[in-house]
């Protein structure tokens, strides 16, 4: 955990953000797998953990804007829990290392917000993502589940993005910290993409590095040979020499402060010509794009930025034509980067996702596009100094929806169909980074993974 002045301050902000009412957060509780008894590895959620730190099961609070008591709800552990998890420091002074004094048990939440409602003052919650956090308040705030939906507090939300999209130095610390076993899970993918391997050997390695470190991952590892698929989860294939791998992934810090990235691998150590141009140009896309973020720039300009590298580079190969700014303002390049540039990262490798897209990455000014490719832009305001984002361009070959763009002879005056024949098994490919925006640019957070298209055989090569 951070010092308690850390989940104090964040709390007293919060509140005075918020301005009245009942702030009423939950904590998440364990999942069962398969048995009530045999549960999913527990994951807070991080919403709780950031104002409060603590990382257990069957906790909640309320933070009271008008009275200013935060009070932590749960309960001591029974003989029978100590038998079978082992003692563990009371609930009181649990809360005591987050700086709060109050607490209660679990039970007594529902007399708090009964007493809340009655006494006429807000609830203020935010949308629930868990189904048993959402059984929870149905009955908390005894109303039909379906109902929660219009529930969520807008003020609450707004308040929790303007606090966590900015990183304090010790979250920045975190994060940065964390970079070296990002550094390691993606050398060892690249030391890994031999002929004959299988791509769960690699998966599972990594993962294992990840919770090696008294981490996990921060997302379900994406790794293929068919990276045209962009989230692709599974790993059955046995990788060929020829091939490109396309690993996406990231590990949590103890604190759970996430790292995201994606590199693109030669199996066998050797890139082709064909895949070696393309590769060029998504990397160029990458550094346009970090080279360009610095605050104040809208991150929906960098995306555009490295759309139109994409489409100048794909012109230079010969699978586009015509004028590249009008291509890109059409959406023509869409065929070959359907995704958008990249998210904010924190406590979630999609940060705050759980409050809804377009309260992280979008204001009431910047809306976002309706245009296929450019839709999915996940972060487009304007970059603020500390905002840790993304930075993830990608080149795709996906056949199925080549072969529709042709039979609907969609932009043939910028996409050159007969020519993208000889693409129809490339794969795809994409390059991500995770930066930090300062009061002058951007920079890399941790020392930048081998990237270039030489460091990058030189490491499957062993050599690095
Ligand atoms: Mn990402």
């Amino acid at each position: 955990m951070f010092s308690k002045e850390v989940y104090m301050q964040r709390r007293q902000k919060l509140m005075k953000a918020v301005g009245n009412g009942l702030i009423l957060l939950t904590g998440n509780r364990h999942s069962p797998m398969n048995c009530a008894g045999n549960t999913y590895k527990f994951r807070q959620d991080s919403t709780f953990l950031y104002f409060f730190g603590l990382d257990e099961a069957d906790v909640n609070a309320t933070l009271d804007c008008d009275s200013g008591v935060v009070t932590v709800y749960g309960n001591d552990l029974s003989m029978d829990d100590i038998i079978w998890m082992g003692p563990q420091p009371s609930l009181r002074d649990k809360a005591g290392l987050c700086g709060v004094e109050h607490t209660k048990t679990a039970a007594d939440i529902f007399t708090v917000v009964k007493d809340a409602k009655k006494a006429g003052q807000t609830v203020h919650i935010l949308p629930p993502y868990r189904p048993e956090n959402k059984i929870f308040l149905a009955e908390l705030l005894n109303c039909p589940i379906a109902a929660l939906d219009t529930y969520p507090s807008d003020i609450l939300i707004r308040s929790c993005v303007a606090l966590r999209s900015v990183k304090e130095k010790v979250e920045l610390l975190e994060i940065e910290h964390q970079m070296d076993n990002a550094y390691l899970m993606h050398t060892t993918a690249m030391w890994m993409a031999q002929p004959g391997t299988y791509e769960h050997q690699i998966s599972g390695a990594l993962e294992g590095i990840a919770l090696g470190a008294n981490g996990a991952v921060s997302f379900p590892i994406i790794l293929a040979r068919n990276g045209q698929t962009l989230h692709n989860h599974n790993h059955d294939n046995m990788l060929q020499k020829g091939d490109l791998l396309l690993v996406d992934a990231g590990c949590e810090s103890q604190l759970h402060y996430a790292t995201d990235h994606t590199r693109t691998s030669p199996v066998g150590g050797k890139f082709t010509n064909q895949q070696r141009e393309i590769y060029d140009i998504v990397l160029a896309a990458n550094n346009a794009a970090t080279a360009m973020a610095k605050p104040g720039v809208l991150y929906r300009d960098c995306h555009l930025t490295a759309a139109r590298v994409i489409a100048a580079g794909l012109k230079e190969v010969g699978l586009m034509k015509g004028d590249v700014d009008e291509a890109v303002a059409l959406g023509a390049h869409a065929l070959f980067f359907p995704h958008g540039l990249g998210h904010m990262m924190g406590l979630d490798v999609h940060d705050m996702e759980d409050y809804g897209e377009d309260y992280v990455g979008y204001t009431d000014s910047i809306k976002r596009s309706t245009q296929f490719g450019t839709c999915n832009l996940r972060l487009a305001r304007a970059l603020e100094p500390n905002f840790v984002v993304t930075n993830e361009p990608g080149i795709y070959f996906i056949p199925e929806l080549m072969d529709l763009w042709k039979s609907e002879n969609k932009f043939r005056d910028f996409i050159l169909y007969e020519k993208l024949e000889r693409y129809r098994t490339f794969g795809g490919i994409r390059l991500e980074d995770d930066i930090v925006i300062t009061e002058g640019g951007s920079r890399n957070l941790g020392k930048r993974i081998p990237i270039t298209p030489d460091e990058v055989e030189a490491v499957v090569n062993g050599l690095q």
